[in-house]
């Protein structure tokens, strides 16, 4: 099959998920098109299978936003064209299910028609796409979708609570490729990052509001109090400088590493002992899946669709939104005692191999197929 997959490039689940669904797609002998404004963070080798078309938005002065839907819509059909796509797959609704819509009336033009797959993420319906100035474009945009998927029960759950949505939205959950984050490095570097004694614990996100990065900080604080510890935070975002401040004022910035951005985040989470993810809303929480199946265990809030990914009491604890005291709690207690620690850590790879890469992409596979022969039967 020859699939356009439209995400946003940069450092977000989102984005992660598309690539990786695409690059697996290629191992499946698919031919994929990604569409987008910049290569995607994850996408490092374009094979013969694989490419990348760059969706420019030329600045003109007039203009106080530059119109990136407009410039997407107008790169799918071109690509659509020249390269024969059958199926379009677009992750996060805004804007790529609207602008994908628009590709798709343009096309029937030339009495071509290309199935829309939208896949749901989370905050492109539960922080963003619920506003009212977007409501009603994000509504649209679903139900004219030719198949619709969420990452979790939670997020459809969501998406059917907050919008009027007419079409099924089938729940593919987010995957892994678990070996990928094989933890048998023969240079994983802990020696450079902790003594012997010391645990490690990390956290990685675009550190928004939404992350709740003062209790990462909080939880952190409490846990070197009683057990030697250091936190290594990953990633950029506007809550990194106050974190910054915030350990300043706990005295504890020599226990604390700020990554930036990371590519490698295998190579960090090998070393971890143990995962804090305390958002106020997450729709899934791949990064807690990646920790698990490095063998990291998770403290993270009971939000969102984290608890079908986090077990509570097998490859972690869930605590309610901001119960920092419990959060510290659960994670000394996993903490102090080698043996439960060692526990949990086996516990968190087994319960990431329900998300296995090659479970989930078939669902993917099945959702095209369905889709292009109902979209035969109607043309
Ligand atoms: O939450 C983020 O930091 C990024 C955001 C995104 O759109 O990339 O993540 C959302 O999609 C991820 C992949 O499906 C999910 O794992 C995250 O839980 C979800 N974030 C939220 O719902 C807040």
């Amino acid at each position: 099959m020859k699939i356009g997959i439209v995400c946003y490039p940069t450092f977000g689940g989102s984005g992660v998920v598309a690539t990786e669904l695409g690059l697996e797609l290629s191992k499946r002998g698919h031919e994929i098109h990604f569409i987008t404004y910049n290569q995607p963070v994850r996408l490092e080798l374009l094979g013969n299978n694989v490419h990348f078309h760059e969706v420019s938005v030329p600045e003109y002065p007039l203009f106080h936003y530059q119109p990136y839907e407009l410039a997407l819509s107008s790169k799918l059909v071109d690509m659509v064209k020249l390269h024969q796509i059958e199926v379009l797959h677009v992750h996060y609704a805004i804007p790529h299910a609207y602008a994908a819509y628009m590709a798709q009336k343009m096309l029937r033009e030339d009495n071509i028609y290309v199935p829309i797959v939208t896949t749901l993420h989370g905050t492109d319906i539960t922080l963003v796409g619920s506003h009212p100035f977007y409501k009603p474009a994000v509504t649209f945009s679903i139900n004219k979708s030719d198949a619709v998927t969420a990452v979790s029960q939670s997020l459809k759950d969501d998406t059917l609570r907050l919008f009027d949505i007419k079409n099924e939205i089938n729940v593919v959950t987010n995957f892994i490729d678990i070996s990928k984050f094989n933890n048998n490095y023969t240079d994983c570097q802990r020696a450079m990052m902790a003594t012997d004694d010391e645990k490690i614990i990390t956290h990685i996100s675009n550190m928004r509001e939404v992350k709740r990065i003062p209790d990462v900080i909080n939880i952190f604080n409490a846990i070197q109090k009683e057990i030697p510890a250091k936190l290594m935070m990953v990633g950029e975002g506007p809550e990194r400088e106050p974190a910054e401040r915030l350990c300043e004022t706990l005295g504890i910035s020599d226990k604390v590493v700020f990554f930036g951005n990371s590519n490698e985040i295998d190579r960090i989470l090998c070393f971890s002992d143990l995962f804090l993810l305390p958002s106020k809303t997450e729709s899934f929480g791949l990064s807690a899946l990646e920790a698990m199946a490095s063998g990291v265990p998770v403290i993270s809030s009971n939000t969102g669709g984290i608890p079908e990914v986090n077990k509570e009491g097998f490859s972690g604890y869930l605590s309610p939104v901001g119960n920092v005291e419990d959060m510290s709690k659960n994670a000394i207690h996993i903490l102090k005692d080698e043996t439960i620690l060692n526990q949990f850590k086996i516990n968190a790879k087994q319960q990431a191999k329900h998300f296995d890469i090659h479970q989930i992409v078939p669902q993917y596979e099945a959702i095209y197929q369905e889709t292009l022969n109902k979209c035969k039967i109607l043309n």
